[in-house]
C-alpha cells in the first residue's frame, strides 16, 4: 500500500497505523517524494476575488430560466416538497458548516446550484473532486453513487462518458441541474436505480464508489469500519464491483478508515494507494486507488507524473496567496470591531 499525503502540514496520526499490513508493502510519502502530488487547496475564490468573479444575480436567473422558470438568488426551491435550494435565510442549523463551505463545494454556487439535505454533506468538494477525475481519466467511467454531482461534473471534464448512478430520484434531478450550470449534462448519462443490483449488467473502464457513510456521525466512530458502517457493507460493495466490472476502482472513504482495510481489499500481494485529500489544511478524506490507478503500478502516475505535480506546485501557491489575502481582511475587519467596542 502506498500512502499519498496532499497538502500535509504536520503528520497525521493515519501515518502511524499504516506499516503492518500483510497484504501488501507499505510506503510512506511525504509531500517532498516526487510522486506526491498536490491537491490545490481551499476555495477557487478568495473572499475578495469571489466578490470580484462572482456572477451577478442575472445569471442565476438564466441558470433557472433552462429549467423552465425564474428565480432569484434568494429564493427557496422545492420538488415533491423536499428543499432542493436554501438560502441564507432558511439554511438549518446544523448545516450551517457546510454552507460556510459553499464555494469549496461548487466554485459556480452563486449559478443556483440544488442541493438537498444529504447532498449538503456528502458532497465533494470541487478541487478534490477535480484532482479524482484527474486520477481516473479514461473512456467510460461509473460514479456508483452520483449524490447531487460533486464527481459526476468533475468526470465529465476529463473522462469521455459518464455513468451516474443514484437510488434517489431528487438526488439526479439536483444532479442533472447542476451539470448543466457547468455545461456538461449532454456528457453524463444519469441512471436512476440500486447500484448493487445494476453492477453484474454494467461495463466500464473505472468505477468510482462514494457511498453513503451513515451521516456526519462516521466521526465519532474512532476508527470507521468499511464493513459494518456502510449500510450495504462496504467490503462486498468493492468485491462486487472489482468482480463484475472491473479492478480499477476509486473508493472515496472516511479520513478515520483504517489503511490497513483498505489495504487488505486489494488482496494478497497486492497494491493500493491511499491518498489523503486535504482542503485548507484540514483532512477532509481518503480515497483509495486500486488497479491500473494506483501510481505505484503505472510509471508517470495517472495525473501524469512531476509536470503534474509542478502544476498543482503553482496552484497551490496561488490558494496560499488568496489565503494571505483572506487573513489580511479578517485582521481589518477586527480591526474594525475592536474600534467599534472601544468606541
Ligand atoms: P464532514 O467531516 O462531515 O464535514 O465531511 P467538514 O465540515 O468538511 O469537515 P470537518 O473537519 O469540519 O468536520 C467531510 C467530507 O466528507 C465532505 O465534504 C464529503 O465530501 C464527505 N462526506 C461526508 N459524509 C457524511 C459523506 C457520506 O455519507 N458519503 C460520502 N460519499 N461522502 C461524505
Ligand atoms: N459523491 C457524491 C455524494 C455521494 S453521497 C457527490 O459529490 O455529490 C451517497 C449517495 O449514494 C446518495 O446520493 C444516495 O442517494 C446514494 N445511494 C445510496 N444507496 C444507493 C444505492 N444502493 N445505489 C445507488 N445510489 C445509492
Amino acid at each position: 500500500m502506498l500512502l499519498r499525503q496532499h497538502n500535509q502540514k504536520k503528520k497525521n496520526t493515519l501515518t502511524d497505523l499504516l506499516p503492518t499490513s500483510k497484504h501488501a508493502s507499505v510506503m510512506k510519502t511525504n509531500t517532498r517524494d516526487p510522486y506526491v502530488s498536490l491537491v490545490p487547496i481551499g476555495s477557487k475564490y478568495s473572499k475578495k476575488s469571489r466578490k470580484e468573479k462572482r456572477k451577478p444575480v442575472d445569471s442565476v436567473t438564466d441558470a433557472m430560466h433552462v429549467q423552465g422558470k425564474t428565480a432569484t438568488k434568494d429564493e427557496v426551491v422545492e420538488v415533491d416538497g423536499v428543499v432542493i435550494k436554501y438560502t441564507q435565510n432558511n439554511i438549518p442549523e446544523d448545516l450551517y458548516k457546510y454552507w460556510g463551505q459553499r464555494y469549496r463545494y461548487f466554485s459556480l454556487f452563486d449559478y443556483g446550484v440544488y442541493l438537498d439535505r444529504e447532498g449538503w454533506y456528502s458532497i465533494t468538494p470541487e478541487k478534490i473532486a477535480a484532482h479524482i477525475a484527474k486520477r481516473c481519466r479514461c473512456g467510460v467511467i461509473i460514479d456508483a453513487f452520483t449524490g447531487c454531482g460533486g464527481n459526476a461534473i468533475q468526470f465529465a471534464f476529463t473522462c469521455e462518458r459518464v455513468i451516474a448512478i443514484d437510488i434517489d430520484p431528487i438526488k439526479l434531478h439536483c444532479a442533472r441541474h447542476n451539470a448543466r450550470i457547468y455545461g456538461v449534462e449532454d456528457r453524463i448519462e444519469f441512471i436512476l436505480g440500486d447500484y448493487m443490483a445494476l453492477a453484474p449488467k454494467l461495463k466500464a473502464d473505472v468505477v468510482f464508489l462514494s457511498p453513503p457513510w451513515g451521516g456526519p456521525s462516521y466521526q465519532d466512530a474512532e476508527i470507521f469500519d468499511l464493513k459494518t458502517m456502510i449500510p450495504m457493507d462496504g467490503i462486498h460493495l468493492y468485491n462486487l464491483t472489482r468482480m463484475h466490472i472491473t479492478p480499477d476502482i476509486a473508493y472515496y472513504v472516511p479520513r478515520n478508515t483504517d489503511p490497513r482495510q483498505l489495504a487488505s481489499l486489494a488482496g494478497s500481494g497486492g497494491i493500493c494507494e491511499v491518498e489523503q485529500n486535504y482542503l485548507r489544511n484540514r483532512l477532509k478524506n481518503l480515497t483509495t486507488y486500486y488497479g491500473d490507478l494506483c501510481v505505484a503500478v503505472g510509471d508517470a502516475g495517472a495525473d501524469g507524473g512531476e509536470d503534474a505535480n509542478m502544476e498543482d506546485w503553482k496552484e497551490n501557491m496561488e490558494d496560499w496567496k488568496e489565503n494571505i489575502e483572506d487573513w489580511k481582511e479578517n485582521i481589518e475587519d477586527w480591526k474594525e470591531n475592536i474600534n467599534g467596542i472601544e468606541g
